[in-house]
């Protein structure tokens, strides 16, 4: 593999040298709140807050899975909310009680939040006019090159820049490439004419809350605010403490711009680490889970699960967020990247020499796959691993099926899926797969293999070819 690591080391100053920094202590605010006097920040702090408004009604623009939330909880919080979508029929759904996302408790937490009178929904953005504080939920992705697409943040700003009015606090909650947010409130400048950090107060206030544990993450979990200025900050933190029961850090709005994107490249970086000693695994013939368990039990040690890949809207993107401003090429982070988008292929050689093992002819080989989304127990399968191995795998077999409790599939029965079958590989770690009792269903299987993408099955069920990612030991 070629190496992407500089011959020359590079110095902060020439790699850092636009983004700010912030020291521990100030983060645990216990040196005050002046951040701004060492971060990049073009606005200024004015002397008094008494442009503050107070915050009383409040819109919520882009309602999926962190905007549609988001605005339940700080309209049961006693916040007048109104939450903007340009889908019709999302909009539809969530007035009628009906959340389009599946979350635990979402749907009575929405119906609680519409019965107060506090939340409504909308797709005219004349229904949020005037408010005091707008909140941006949209989608960041990426383009085809890798690049940020930033046109639905760009779209949402453009919005809120007509209806807003002189005092607005502006958030973003979406994760951006570092320095978004400044070019955001020059952007609303240009719009309106007002003058931002004096007029209007703007704030990235990147959401940290993990699907299917929202509603207790929202609360509980740490937040970082990072403002244009002082008072943005504070007049954000005012408004996040209605619901927010975990620490608030304030900061500039580049440095928790950068800490949310460090976050999660954090993770794939350490799940890369983890699938690289999984391939290790193979050819050494040992489980690499018996050894990660074993060298986890180090007091600083932490290693990550391998796995078919690793998908959703935030790992597979947000290291290229972070790296996208600054035009120098990081090598662990972009490698990382590489070896975690490899992990659907080295699924398939998995599953390819397995039926080659038991002479199954490729070209009449019917693969079932057990489930489509990127992580258990979600209906979510937005750059899902188990798509980019469906993919891979389509031209090589006969027939390929799927089968998945949450987003449904070719078959809405798992035995049904699993009858005549060749193979089952298993692409999410679902909790309703730990349960199945495999002597049963290989009953029902033409060929009996199976492949476990997800480290579900911990014994090899009898009659079975098992094959499983990270388990050489087979
Ligand atoms: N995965 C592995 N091995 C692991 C952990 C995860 O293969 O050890 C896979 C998962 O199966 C999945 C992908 O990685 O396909 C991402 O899953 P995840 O659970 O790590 O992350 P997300 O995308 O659901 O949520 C992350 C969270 N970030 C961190 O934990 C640092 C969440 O807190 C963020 O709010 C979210 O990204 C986001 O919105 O940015």
């Amino acid at each position: 593999m070629k190496s992407n690591i500089p011959k020359e080391p590079r110095t902060v100053e020439s790699t850092y040298a636009r983004i700010s920094f912030i020291t521990p202590l100030q983060l645990a605010g216990k040196v005050g709140n002046r951040f701004l006097e060492k971060a990049f920040s073009p606005f200024p702090s004015p002397i008094s807050g008494e442009n503050m408004v107070k915050i009383r009604e409040i819109a919520v623009v882009g309602l999926g899975y962190i905007g549609l939330p988001t605005a339940i909880m700080f309209a049961n919080s006693g916040l007048n909310v109104t939450g903007y979508d340009v889908r019709d029929e999302v909009v539809e759904s969530i007035n009628s009680g009906k959340a389009h996302i599946i979350e635990p408790d979402i749907n009575e937490l929405l119906k609680k939040a519409l019965k107060s009178g506090n939340l409504r929904a909308t797709s005219d953005p004349a229904g949020i006019r005037d408010k005091d504080a707008y909140i941006i939920c949209v989608q960041t992705p990426l383009k085809e090159d890798r690049t940020p697409d930033l046109s639905y943040l760009e779209s949402a700003v453009r919005t809120v820049a007509k209806v807003m009015s002189s005092g607005s606090l502006v958030i973003i909650e979406s994760t951006v490439p570092p320095m978004t947010t400044v070019k955001m409130a020059k952007l609303i400048e240009n719009l309106t004419g007002l003058k931002a950090g004096k007029d209007f107060y703007m704030v990235h206030a990147p959401e940290r809350v993990m699907p299917g544990r929202i509603f207790k993450e929202l609360v509980y979990n740490s937040r970082i605010l990072g403002g244009i200025n002082d008072e943005s900050a504070e007049l954000a933190e005012e408004l996040y403490r209605s619901f927010v029961k975990g620490q608030i850090f304030k900061t500039s709005s580049t440095v928790s711009e950068v800490v949310k994107l460090m976050e999660n490249t954090f993770r794939d970086v350490n799940i890369a680490l983890a699938n690289e000693f999984a391939f290790l695994a193979h050819q050494y013939g040992i489980n690499v889970f018996e050894a990660i368990e074993l060298a986890n039990t180090h007091p600083r040690v932490r290693i990550h699960t391998p796995s078919i890949g690793v998908g959703g809207h935030c790992l597979p993107k947000d290291p290229h967020l972070l790296l996208w401003p600054s035009k120098e090429d990081f090598g662990i982070i972009n490698l990382a990247r590489e070896i975690n988008d490899s992990m659907p292929l080295f699924t398939k050689d998995l599953l390819l020499s397995a039926l080659r093992q038991l002479n199954v002819p490729l070209e009449d080989a019917v693969v079932t796959v057990l489930g489509l989304a990127y992580k258990g127990d979600s209906d979510d399968t937005r750059n899902s691993p188990a798509l980019a191995f469906i993919e891979a795998i389509r031209d090589d077999v006969g027939e390929v099926r799927t089968y998945d409790p949450y987003v449904g599939g070719t078959h809405g029965d798992i035995e049904d899926a699993l009858s005549g079958a060749d193979a089952v590989v298993i692409a999410t770690d679902h909790s309703a797969f730990n349960s199945l009792d495999w002597e049963r269903l290989g009953k029902r299987m033409r060929t009996r293999i199976l492949v476990d993408g997800r480290h579900v099955v911990k014994t090899p069920p009898r009659g079975f070819l098992f094959k499983g990612i990270g388990r050489g030991e087979y």
